[in-house]
């Protein structure tokens, strides 16, 4: 949303999907966004960080009494995001995911939240040249469920075949981690944002088009999101 002074709010808790490319319950995410707040006063919560890397105010908002991000989340049009370091209490939020999820509302009657883990965004074209920008390439991912989740034997795959492997990472409900394709050390403490790192000396995701999916450790499909670009991109 965009306040009166022109900046743009990003909602902390809470994600909704995507209206580009449309996911399903993303126009109803807007709609129920746009019923409590256009217009109205916002009273914005921020936390340790303000703003966002695309300089959006990273805050809670709440609108004639209600919280934005507990009332998306009752109605099944978001899934709780946490990124920490981050104060807020989380059992409440889980509680009315829990709630939506049971009832089978929103997004949870769709096909891509049945699985544990949910892939929020998928940077298959690393900004410059994928080449010699290897961690640039990255997919978040959500925990969508309830309780932590150890990604141990979870396995990552892409259109050609290739296979990762991911080591043991205890997510916790609602936080993200963040799974980059080259070298580096897995961060695996939840106080701060959580990385895996697949150990690729080149790109993996193809920039036109590719695919990730994310298999349990009994080879059910947890998510898979397609990345495809229209036109020829640049590397
Ligand atoms: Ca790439
Ligand atoms: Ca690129």
């Amino acid at each position: 949303m965009t306040l009166d002074t022109g900046d743009k709010v990003r909602l902390r808790w809470a994600n909704t999907p995507e209206l580009r490319p449309a996911e399903e319950y993303g126009i109803e995410a807007r709609e129920a966004t746009r019923a409590l707040c256009e217009g109205k006063v916002a009273t914005l919560t921020y936390g340790s960080v303000q703003r966002d890397s695309y300089g959006r105010l990273l805050a809670g908002v709440e609108c004639q009494g209600t919280d934005l991000s507990v009332h998306l989340l009752e109605q099944g049009l978001a899934h709780v995001f946490l990124i920490p370091p981050d104060d807020r209490d989380p059992v409440p939020l889980i509680e009315a995911q829990a709630k939506a999820k049971a009832a089978r509302r929103g997004v949870w009657s769709t096909e891509r939240y049945q699985g544990e883990i949910h892939f929020t965004s998928f940077h298959a074209n690393a900004d410059g040249d994928d080449n010699l920008n290897v961690n640039g390439e990255y997919l978040r991912a959500c925990n969508i469920t309830d309780r932590t989740i150890d990604l141990a034997g979870f396995r990552l795959t892409d259109l050609s075949g290739r296979s990762f492997t991911l080591p043991s990472a205890l997510l916790p409900a609602g936080n993200t981690v963040k799974i980059l394709s080259g070298v580096g050390e897995h961060q695996l403490s939840p106080d701060s944002q959580m990385e895996i790192y697949l150990g690729s000396d080149g790109p993996i995701w193809n920039n036109k088009r590719d695919r990730a999916t994310l298999y349990d450790r009994h080879g059910r499909v947890v998510d898979s999101r397609l990345h495809e670009t229209k036109s020829d991109p640049a590397q």
